[in-house]
C-alpha cells in the first residue's frame, strides 16, 4: 500500500465497525443516454421566463457578426457583470464573481470547504473526517490547485495527483473489482488500488513555413495492484482537473440555447455535428442536458461537486451516500473500514456544507481580458473565426433571468464553448462507449493557465505542452480547422495563439 494515511487509526476496535454499507456508484446513479432532445427540464429552477422584447435583443446580440477591425461591445467582460478586474499573481482565478454581494460570506465558507484537508474516521476533528476509505486526493484544492487545471505527470517519479484514471468497460459499466475510478491512495489498513503509470511517446508535425511541432502521446498503464488484475475489458482514461472559473454562468445558459447549436446528424454539411448529452438522475423521470465533466456527464454543479467528493475524495454526500466512497462489494477492507457520518452529519458532507462548495464553485471569478484591442489579437481572433474554430467554441451566450440569483442572471457572456460533445478523432479517443467524443471546453481564462498555476498543459488528459500543441490534437470534426491551422502563414498562427492568451 502506497502513502497511507491518518495511521493513528491503525488499530481501531473492529467490534465498533458498521455493517457493510449500501452500494452505490458514481455510474450507476446517473443513467446516461447520449441523444438530442427536446425534453429536458432546466438544471436551475428558479428561471425567469424572458420577455418577447428580451428575446429579440438576446437573439440580435448574438446573432450580430464577428467584428475583427475593433472589439465588440461588452467582449472585455468574458462573464459580464460578473468579470473579475485582473491581478496580474497566483490568484488570478482564486476571487469571488464581482456580482457575488450578499454571498461574499458563504463564499469563504465554500473555499474553506474546498480547502479542507479531510482525514480518516474515527477522528477527535467530528467535522472533517471520512477520507476514504479509498481516494485521489484530501481537498478539492489539491487537484484543483489556484482554481485552476490539473497536470499529468512528467514521468513515473512525478506522483499523478491532480490527475484521475477512469476505468471504462465498452459498454459504459466501470471495472467489477476496481469499479469507475482508479484510487492510488488509502486509508491506513485498506490497500490503495496501486499506482498509475503514464509513458509518453513523441509523435512530429511539421506546419507551413517549416516549422516543427514534436506532440507526445500517453501511454497508460497501472502497476502494484492490490485487487487482481483489471478485467480484460476494463480500459483506461486519464483526465486532469478542469478549471473552475464562471461554472455558475454555464449553469444557467439556456438549454434551449444550446440545443439549438447541436447538429447530430450534420444536417448542414459543414463537417461538424454536435450531440447534446442526456442525463436522467436515477429513480426520476426528469432528464437534464449534461454540462459539467469532460464526457458532460453531470448536469449541475452541485452533482459534479458531489460525484467529485465521492470519487476522489471518499466522501458522502445527499447525492452519494455511500461512506465507504468508491470502493467496491469486492473491496471488503474498504467497506468495513470506520465512517466518517451517521455521528454528528448525516452524511460526511452533509446539505449545508454541499450548498457551500456548490456556491463556491458556482462563483470563482473569470478575470477581463487584457489586451483585446491589441491588433496582433484582432488579427487572430479573425483567424479564429475564419478557419472554424467558433463553429465549437460559440463565442457567447445570454444567460437566463434567474430570481434570487442575481449572481448570474441575464448576463452575456463569452465563454467560447457550444457546451456540446464533439467526435474530435481517434488519436485523443479513450477506451468507453463515448470514445472519441469530448465536451468543447471553455477558453475563457486559458491564456493565464500558466499564472494560476505554474503549468500550461491542456486537453483533458495534459498532453498538450502548449496552445499550439492542444490545436494540432483535434482531430474528426475538428480535423478541418487543424488543417487550417497548420496550413496559415507562422504570423497569423501567431496571432491566433495571441488571441487565446488574451481569453
Ligand atoms: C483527484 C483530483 C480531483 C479532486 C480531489 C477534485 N477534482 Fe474536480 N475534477 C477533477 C477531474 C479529473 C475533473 C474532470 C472529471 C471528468 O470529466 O471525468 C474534475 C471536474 C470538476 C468540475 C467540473 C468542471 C467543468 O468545467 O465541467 C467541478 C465543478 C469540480 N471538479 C469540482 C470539484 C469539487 C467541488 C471537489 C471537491 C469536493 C473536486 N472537484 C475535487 C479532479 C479532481
Ligand atoms: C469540432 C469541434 C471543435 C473545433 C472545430 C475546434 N475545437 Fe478546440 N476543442 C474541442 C474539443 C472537444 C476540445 C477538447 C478535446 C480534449 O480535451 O481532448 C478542444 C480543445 C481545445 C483547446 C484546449 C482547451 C483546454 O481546456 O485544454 C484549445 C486551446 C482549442 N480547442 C482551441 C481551438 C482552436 C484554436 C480551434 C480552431 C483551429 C479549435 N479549437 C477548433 C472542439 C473543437
Ligand atoms: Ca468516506
Ligand atoms: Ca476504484
Ligand atoms: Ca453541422
Amino acid at each position: 500500500m502506497r502513502h497511507a494515511v491518518g495511521q493513528h487509526c491503525a488499530t481501531f476496535d473492529k467490534s465498533h465497525m458498521p455493517m457493510r454499507r449500501i452500494f452505490w456508484t458514481a455510474l450507476a446513479l446517473f443513467q446516461v443516454t447520449p441523444a438530442l432532445s427536446q425534453d429536458l427540464s432546466e438544471p436551475l429552477s428558479n428561471v425567469l421566463p424572458r420577455s418577447a422584447a428580451e428575446q429579440a435583443r438576446v437573439a440580435s446580440i448574438l446573432q450580430a457578426p464577428a467584428q475583427f477591425d475593433r472589439l465588440q461591445p461588452f467582449e472585455t467582460l468574458p462573464a459580464g457583470a460578473a468579470t473579475v478586474r485582473y491581478r496580474a499573481d497566483r490568484t488570478v482565478f482564486r476571487h469571488p464573481s464581482e456580482t457575488i454581494g450578499a454571498q461574499a460570506l458563504d463564499f469563504t465558507l465554500g473555499q474553506a470547504m474546498f480547502e479542507k484537508l479531510w482525514v480518516s474516521s474515527p477522528s477527535s476533528t467530528k467535522a472533517s473526517d471520512g477520507l476514504g476509505p479509498l481516494f485521489n486526493a484530501r481537498s478539492c484544492r489539491a487537484c484543483h490547485l489556484g482554481n485552476s487545471r490539473g497536470h499529468a505527470p512528467d514521468g513515473p517519479e512525478d506522483d499523478a495527483q491532480s490527475m484521475v484514471l477512469r476505468l471504462i468497460r465498452p459498454d459504459g459499466s466501470g471495472d467489477p473489482v476496481y469499479g469507475g475510478q482508479f484510487q492510488d491512495f488509502s486509508t491506513s489498513g485498506v490497500a490503495a488500488e496501486g499506482r498509475v503509470r503514464v509513458d509518453w511517446l513523441d509523435a512530429p508535425v511539421s506546419l507551413s513555413g517549416g516549422e516543427n511541432v514534436m506532440l507526445r502521446q500517453p501511454s497508460l498503464s497501472v502497476t502494484n495492484l492490490a485487487y487482481g488484475p483489471l478485467d480484460p475489458e476494463t480500459g483506461l482514461s486519464a483526465r486532469v482537473a478542469q478549471q473552475m472559473i464562471g461554472l455558475g454562468l454555464l449553469e444557467a445558459i439556456p438549454t434551449a440555447d444550446i440545443l439549438a447549436l447541436a447538429d447530430p446528424d450534420d444536417r448542414d454539411g459543414d463537417g461538424i455535428s454536435g450531440r447534446a448529452r442526456r442525463v436522467t438522475l436515477l429513480g426520476t423521470e426528469d432528464k437534464q442536458l449534461g454540462r459539467f465533466g469532460y464526457k458532460a456527464a453531470m448536469p449541475t454543479v452541485r452533482a459534479q461537486s458531489a460525484a467529485a467528493a465521492h470519487g476522489d475524495i471518499g466522501l458522502s454526500s445527499p447525492i452519494f451516500p455511500a461512506a465507504a466512497g468508491e470502493c467496491s462489494l469486492a473491496q471488503t477492507a474498504c467497506q468495513e473500514a470506520p465512517h466518517g457520518d451517521g455521528d454528528v452529519r448525516e452524511h460526511e458532507v452533509d446539505d449545508t456544507g454541499l450548498d457551500l462548495i456548490t456556491l463556491y464553485s458556482r462563483n470563482i471569478g473569470v478575470p477581463e481580458r487584457r489586451t483585446p484591442e491589441d491588433p496582433a489579437v484582432l488579427n487572430g481572433k479573425r483567424v479564429f473565426h475564419q478557419i472554424g474554430c467558433a463553429a465549437c467554441h460559440q463565442p457567447n451566450f445570454v444567460t437566463h433571468r434567474l430570481q434570487d440569483q442575481p449572481a448570474q442572471s441575464f448576463q452575456l457572456i463569452w465563454p467560447y464553448t457550444d457546451m456540446l460533445l464533439h467526435d474530435m478523432g481517434p488519436g485523443l479517443a479513450d477506451a468507453g462507449p463515448l470514445g472519441a467524443e469530448w465536451r468543447t471546453p471553455p477558453l475563457w481564462g486559458i491564456g493565464l493557465t500558466a499564472q494560476a498555476v505554474g503549468h500550461s498543459q491542456f486537453l483533458h488528459d495534459g498532453r498538450a505542452r502548449s496552445l499550439t500543441e492542444a490545436i494540432l490534437w483535434h482531430g474528426g470534426e475538428g480535423q478541418a480547422a487543424r488543417d487550417s491551422f497548420a496550413a496559415q502563414p507562422a504570423p497569423d498562427r501567431a496571432d491566433l495563439i495571441r488571441f487565446l492568451e488574451s481569453l
